[in-house]
């Protein structure tokens, strides 16, 4: 999943991609470069973002949306928490609606996937953008966050959502301390098992950037090494800034963790 964010403010390329003609470009060298999907936002969930209301989301992201569906022909993600902005998305061509509160954010949201039958992630965040990072604290990382998934599932599923349009992210940095961030990813499997779906979203995040010391622009190795993590223990869906060198990340790692599950079969066959 490539990122395409038309936002002044996103933490790693704000301010990159705002105009249609710059947005287009970029998702289609994305498409070049072998994204399976493009992931488009218009309001950034960095920590201490200041919300936008929804005309003017709609005033970015539309325009880029559709010059997007006209020309790339991949399945097309829109990064919101509103249902009004949601459905415009769906109309003008979204599939997937990549919702970081996970049908919190707007009372309307379950019931739009549920109709439209576009594909939903459901992802953990603890607070919101505004004070997530202030002092995120857990128990037990994993298993909240597992807690939290399970609960959003069961409201999805209440709304008439399918099973099949569900797919489940850990949040990495949202309300999450470096531990915590490690620890989601040291466990992965631990996700991958709820059985859905899981999305990883590591690309270029404060985390790595601890780790390794190196600016937004300069985090593609640490990323690269997340990644790896997170496709060798089942993640189906990596949301990445640069698809180029990813796709080839997932495409060594996913060919090892076949054959070593292939081995296993025979060995115990
Ligand atoms: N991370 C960001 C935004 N949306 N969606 C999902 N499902 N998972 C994530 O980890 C995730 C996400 C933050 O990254 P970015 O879009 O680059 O930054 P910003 O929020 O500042 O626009």
């Amino acid at each position: 999943m490539g990122v395409l964010n038309v936002t002044p403010d996103s933490f790693s390329d704000g301010g990159a991609f705002l105009t249609v003609e710059h947005a287009l470009q970029h998702a289609r060298q994305m498409q070049a470069e072998g994204a399976d999907i493009i992931d488009i936002g218009a309001e950034s969930s960095r920590p201490g973002a200041q919300p936008i209301d929804e005309t003017e989301e709609l005033r970015r992201l539309l325009p880029v949306l559709e010059a997007v569906h006209d020309v790339v022909p991949l399945p097309i993600s829109v990064d919101t928490t509103k249902a009004a902005v949601a459905r415009r998305a769906i109309r003008a061509g979204a599939t997937i609606v990549n919702d970081i509160s996970a049908l919190r954010g707007d009372p309307l949201m379950g019931q739009l996937v549920a109709e439209t039958g576009a594909a939903v992630v459901l992802m953990h965040m603890q607070g919101t953008p505004q004070t997530m990072q202030q002092s995120p604290r857990y128990t037990n990382v994993v298993e909240e966050v597992l807690g939290f998934l399970r609960e959003r599932v069961r409201v999805a599923i209440a709304h008439g959502i399918k099973g099949s349009q569900i797919v489940l992210d850990p949040g990495f940095g949202f309300g999450k301390l470096q531990e915590h961030n490690l620890q989601l990813l040291a466990e992965f499997d631990a996700f991958t098992k709820l059985g859905y779906p899981v999305l990883a979203g590591v690309s270029r995040k404060q985390f790595i950037g601890n780790l390794t010391q190196q600016p937004v622009q300069e985090r593609g190795y640490g990323t690269a090494g997340a990644v790896a993590v997170a496709v060798l223990k089942g993640a189906r869906i990596i949301r990445v800034h640069d698809v180029r060198s990813m796709r080839d990340t997932v495409s060594v790692v996913s060919a090892i963790s076949r054959h070593a599950r292939s081995d296993v079969g025979v060995s115990n066959a």
